[in-house]
């Protein structure tokens, strides 16, 4: 498949879906829907949103059913960078080859453009269709506590606690698992139970979204050794001035490569239940991924 005119469409139909939910710049009060806007429309790569449709499609299902909950996911994630760059938080200035929220908002309207990019996820999946399998509660569940105080945000506390400590492995996997993991898993969940998935399906997207998710944190710890902020389009080198718990800092580089392969490779076996190339989206988008850690 042709991986980038596939991305570059899917991308655009995001981006169409995301305009459509999303209160226009000049609707009351205008300033906090131009930083949710800008926010959101600052050039992310959707992946989560792409995977959630990638899943729908290995499960045979539509993607307009799985539209919502994509945009929903792509609403908290924005949310979530928006928050990890205040100053109190990771105090960055760029995101996204742009200055961060807060450096064109302010503060206060920034953590308020968060706050709201949360709450509208949770109104777009007010939209969504539910499946026989998967009731709308059954979707809600799976989103808000991907998002919640024990997997994105306890990733995000056990981050803060850990800069200037040295951590053991475990305690690593244990912040990459919730911080970043948890809502990439729950990418691929949601799209397969728009599609309906049986139980074998989901869990075999479950450790796929596992793998994948792990794998994506390792390497993005590495492309922040080795990229420079203009290719990452945020400042590079950051989480070795800031002491942060990453791969390289922890096992060193070359082993840190060796665990993003060995995680994806985990990653593609686990799609081996899918066949005529049901799922050849997500196995293109797992080594999309591996291919950046160079
Ligand atoms: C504030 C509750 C709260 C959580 C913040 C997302 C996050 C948790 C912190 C940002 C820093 C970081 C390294 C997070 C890990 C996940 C990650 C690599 C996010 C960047 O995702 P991409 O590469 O970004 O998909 P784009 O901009 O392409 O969407």
């Amino acid at each position: 498949m042709n991986l980038k005119a596939y991305l570059r469409s899917r991308q655009k139909e995001i981006d169409r879906a995301l305009d459509r939910y999303l209160p226009k710049v000049n609707t009351k009060p205008a300033t906090l829907h131009k930083a949710m806007r800008y926010s959101l429309f600052a050039g992310g790569k959707r992946l989560r949103p792409i995977l959630c449709l990638a899943a729908a499609e290995a499960c045979r299902g539509k993607i307009a059913d799985a539209l919502p909950l994509a945009c929903a996911l792509e609403c908290i994630h924005t949310y979530s960078l928006v928050h990890d760059d205040l100053p109190s938080m990771d105090n960055d200035d760029f995101r996204r080859g742009r200055p961060t929220c807060h450096k064109v908002f302010g503060d206060g309207i920034a953590v308020l453009a968060g706050d709201a990019l949360l709450t509208i996820a949770f109104e777009i999946v007010s939209t969504a269709k539910p499946t026989p399998r998967y009731a709308m509660s059954i979707l809600l569940g799976e989103i808000a506590v991907a998002a919640g105080s024990q997997r994105l945000i306890a990733g995000q506390v056990a981050d803060l606690e850990a800069e200037g400590k040295n951590v053991s492995r475990h305690q690593l996997r244990y912040i990459h698992e919730n911080k970043t993991a948890a809502m990439l898993t729950s990418s691929v969940r949601l799209g397969a139970m728009t599609a309906n998935a049986d139980a074998k399906e989901l869990r075999a997207i479950t450790n796929f979204g596992r793998g994948l998710g792990l794998a994506f944190q390792v390497i993005d710890d590495i492309l922040d050794v080795t990229q420079t902020s203009e290719i990452l389009g945020k400042s590079a080198g950051k989480d070795i001035a800031a002491k942060k718990a990453t791969y390289p800092a922890v096992i060193g580089l070359n082993k840190s490569r060796a665990e993003a392969r060995r995680l994806t490779r985990n990653a593609h076996d686990a799609l081996s239940i899918f066949g005529n190339g049901e799922a050849e989206a997500l196995h293109a988008l797992a080594n999309y991924l591996l291919e950046r850690e160079y």
